[in-house]
């Protein structure tokens, strides 16, 4: 039987349909008692954020409670959540930061 080509548009249609993969923000959260410079040094080290941007986040989280630090597929936001929880843990700050889906 020759083949009249249906299959290969409704494949196309498929592709089409196919969703982005969701993004994933990742969101410091204030607290009391790390310090502002640790934060900063944070949002560079580990988001890539110049002194002048990590100053402003930083200062974002100290008012309002929270900011988002960035925005990654999910692996790549899970690792920057566990990387920076254990950077805190280390230095013996009690940090938090959350993943949460944009
Ligand atoms: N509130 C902290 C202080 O006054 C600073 C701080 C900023 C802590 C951002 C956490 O995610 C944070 N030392």
């Amino acid at each position: 039987k020759p083949d009249d080509g249906q299959g290969d548009v409704v494949a196309e249609r498929q592709e089409q349909r196919v969703e982005p993969p969701p993004v994933y923000q990742v969101v410091l959260l204030n607290d009391d008692y790390t310090p502002m410079e640790f934060v900063v040094m944070v949002l560079q080290q580990h988001f890539h954020h110049d002194i002048e941007a990590a100053t402003h986040i930083m200062l974002k989280i100290h008012h309002d409670g929270h900011a988002v630090c960035g925005v990654y597929i999910k692996d790549v936001a899970a690792t920057k959540v566990e990387m920076v929880l254990a950077a805190a843990r280390r230095a013996g700050h009690p940090l938090q930061c959350i993943m949460e889906v944009a």
